[in-house]
């Protein structure tokens, strides 16, 4: 939500007790003088007449005109203000008593008083005029004989003026509900229009916004946790385990560079120890890394302003090519990923992974640790730590374990292709020492409680969906991964175009694909697929280029090398056969590959440039970069094709959901979103945009952490 947006939010529910607040006790105030005047007025209008009256009627009486009497007293009725009494007890044709209010008194009162001092000493044959009026209720008046009529008529009026009286609250709370409408409904006029105008502006030009803000602009700004995961946190202390680090130092000749790694992992959880602080647990990979740290090998990040620490895991080349490129990603990933890549498994890589597994268990540290302190174990680098931590002996020895939560970002498969791994039942049984083990998508849950039960002995319970092995129980759930939904100011239009010319872009309709250049990403296919477009569509050609951001990734495995290849070769050989037409502009490429590592500011404005996102994941846990394009791109500009085999794809129904093993689906998607009008373009981006807001980072660990903080630690 747009800061402004959000401060107009604010400011209106501030604004709202206020005028409720101030609506009651103006309302008070006002109905109680109001209703003292009506009565004093009424007071004295009632008194004059009916004084007047009075000498009118005894004068009638004494003359024994009844009728007369009678039609002044109906006289007085008629007009029906002011309320006052007067009984006039006649004897023999003469006043003998005359009760009459007082001014100010309250009628029922009135009522009383006369009825005490008319009956005392009215006898039978006497004769009793009781005259009244008030101008609320029209009260009857009466000539009559004996004191039983008397007394029934002064009890009815005497029940009626206590309708007077409860005219107070009834009078409130009608003054309040108007008062109260009012005040909401000009609120709302005055509010709903300014926020929808600060929300439109912020789509067209949001630095606009910034510099008419007070607030410094969104990229600046630091955010504090939202108030829904401060309260799940609740104080406790954060540790995440994860192989790759936030912040790599790298050595560039005489100068040290910072590096924000290209990992959805590091996207989606950064920001939430960024906002509520901890320790971050990882690999330290960079050139310069260990220049950096103090003598416990940890470094306070983020570099620019610190608010969280980082401690780093030091192993060899050799212990790397066996724990990360050979078991992790040679044997797990592929293991993992429908994408048609074998898995391989050596027993040397499985040693490496055992003996790192144990190196960063042996790095959480021990002193001050339990049940209230949570560590959050991160991916398939790590499906031993859970177990390792519970049975770390300081534990056993009586200190309450802390709690252990597990996520696994990537798909879980199904039992036989998990079965394929020799090592199966050694990483499901470390799996299961995480308190709660966490996946994108319910699918992948089913697998994995699927799996424990092919192979496990291990007590699986369909209905609260967890596993308990070892006296462990552990909950499986999902929780989909969101992205950081700081707001991202929009690019004009001659940003735009300078960032085309800054990367050679000739054509007028641009489609970007944003990846780790991996195998599981689809990007074979997706370059194929637009090969396959410009055939089906030639119109497009010199009109339509995929920019195709690729940021190198696991580059010692050959399977990475080999794709590396075969990219280069399809997208050579995509642009040869387009660009050697006669018609196309000069400098023309139906694929502009840029294969290096960006900055994230980079990769937004990439996002912008693009009328169209291509992610086309042939295997995929959730995939961000569907959302970040969501996020980042206005919606008047954008549509996403999203492959169905992506968690995304489970949320983002909005988009054109393709099978990436589909080239021609996929060129037609291409055409589809081109062409997308305006209206319906805008609207299924608003819809996958409110989202991707509703699901963020934030949430994402909110849950995960709030499902933890409820689990019974079993140690
Ligand atoms: C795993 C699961 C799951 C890309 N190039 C650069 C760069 N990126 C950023 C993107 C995005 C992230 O990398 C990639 O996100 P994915 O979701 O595709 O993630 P994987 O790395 O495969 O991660 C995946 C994810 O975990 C989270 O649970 O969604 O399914 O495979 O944020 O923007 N970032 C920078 N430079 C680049 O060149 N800085």
């Amino acid at each position: 939500m747009h800061p402004i947006v959000r401060r107009m939010k604010r400011f209106y529910t501030i604004a709202l007790y206020a005028v409720t607040i101030a609506t009651i006790a103006a309302t008070a105030i006002q109905t109680h003088f109001a209703l003292e005047n009506r009565k004093v007025e009424a007071s004295k209008r009632g008194e004059a007449v009916v004084s007047a009256a009075e000498s009118q009627i005894s004068r009638y009486l004494e003359a024994g005109n009844f009728q007369a009497v009678e039609f002044v007293i109906n006289d007085i009725t008629k007009r029906n203000e002011g309320f006052q009494l007067s009984a006039c007890v006649i004897r023999n044709g003469r006043i003998v008593k005359t009760v009459s209010s007082s001014e100010k008194k309250k009628t029922f009162q009135i009522c009383e008083t006369a009825k005490a001092t008319y009956l005392s000493g009215v006898s039978e044959k006497d004769t009793v005029v009781i005259s009244g009026v008030n101008y609320l209720l029209n009260i009857r008046t009466m000539k009559a004989s004996g004191t039983n009529i008397s007394n029934q008529y002064l009890t009815i009026a005497s029940q009626e003026m206590s309708v007077i009286n409860s005219s107070w609250p009834e009078f409130f709370l009608k003054t309040f509900a108007l008062t109260w409408f009012v005040g909401v409904v000009g609120l709302l006029f005055i509010i709903l229009p300014l926020a929808r105008r600060s929300d439109n502006t912020k789509e067209n030009s949001l630095e606009k916004d910034e510099e008419t803000s007070d607030d410094p602009p969104s990229f600046l700004r630091e955010l504090s946790p939202p108030p829904f995961l401060r309260r799940t946190i609740g104080g406790r202390s954060i540790i995440v385990v994860a192989n790759r680090e936030p912040y790599i130092h790298q050595r560039k000749s005489d100068r040290i560079e910072i590096i924000r790694p290209a990992s959805g992992l590091v996207t989606a959880l950064e920001p939430v120890l960024r906002q509520c602080g901890g320790l971050w647990i990882a690999h330290g990979s960079g050139s310069a890394d260990n220049e950096t740290v103090n003598e416990m090998s940890e470094i306070a990040v983020p570099p620019d302003n610190p608010s969280y620490t980082l401690k780093r895991v030091w192993m060899t080349p050799e212990e790397e090519l066996g724990y990360y490129y050979g078991f992790s990603n040679e044997g797990l990933w592929p293991l993992c990923h429908l994408a048609h890549t074998r898995p391989i498994f050596r027993l040397p890589d499985w040693d490496k992974y055992q003996q790192i597994n144990r190196r960063f268990a042996e790095a959480v540290p021990r002193k001050g640790l339990n049940t209230r302190n949570l560590i959050l174990v991160q991916d398939y680098h790590f499906a031993l730590l859970p177990r390792m931590l519970k049975e770390r002996a300081a534990w056993q020895e009586g200190l309450p374990a802390p709690r252990v939560g597990l996520f696994w970002h990537i798909p879980w498969p199904n039992p036989e292709a998990f079965g394929i791994c020799p090592w199966n039942k050694d990483l499901l049984r470390g799996m299961l020492g995480a308190d709660v083990i966490g996946f994108h998508t319910q699918y992948h849950c089913n697998n994995f409680l699927e799996t424990c039960d092919r192979y496990l002995e291990a007590r699986i319970d369909w209905e609260s969906f967890s596993v308990t092995m070892e006296r462990n129980e552990s909950l499986v759930r999902s929780f989909p991964i969101g992205i950081d939904t700081t707001p991202v100011p929009a690019l004009n239009s001659s940003q735009i175009e300078s960032l085309k010319s800054k990367y050679k872009i000739k054509a007028e309709f641009v489609a970007v694909g944003v990846d780790r250049l991996d195998y599981t990403k689809g990007i074979l296919e997706r370059v194929d697929a637009v090969g396959r477009f410009l055939d089906k569509y030639p119109e497009y050609i010199g009109r339509f280029s995929l920019v195709q951001v690729g940021s190198p990734s696991r580059t010692h495995i050959p399977a990475y090398q080999y794709l590396n290849q075969q990219i280069n070769s399809l997208v050579t050989e995509i642009n040869e056969r387009f660009t050697s037409r006669n018609n196309v502009p000069e400098g023309y490429l139906p694929i502009v590959l840029v294969p290096q590592h960006h900055e994230w500011d980079q990769i937004k404005d990439f996002y912008q440039l693009g009328d169209v996102c291509m992610v086309t994941s042939l295997h995929d846990g959730m995939n961000l970069v569907a959302k970040e394009y969501v996020w980042c791109q206005t919606p008047e500009r954008g549509a996403l094709i999203l492959s169905k085999f992506t968690g995304a794809s489970k949320e983002l129904t909005e988009a054109f959901v393709i099978n990436p093993y589909s080239i021609e689906e996929m060129a037609d998607a291409i055409a589809r979103a081109l062409n997308l009008p305006a209206k319906e373009k805008a609207r299924r981006m608003k819809a996958m945009r409110a989202k991707v807001a509703s699901h963020n980072a934030f949430h994402w660990a909110s849950n995960l952490i709030s499902t933890l903080t409820k689990v019974k630690s079993a140690a």
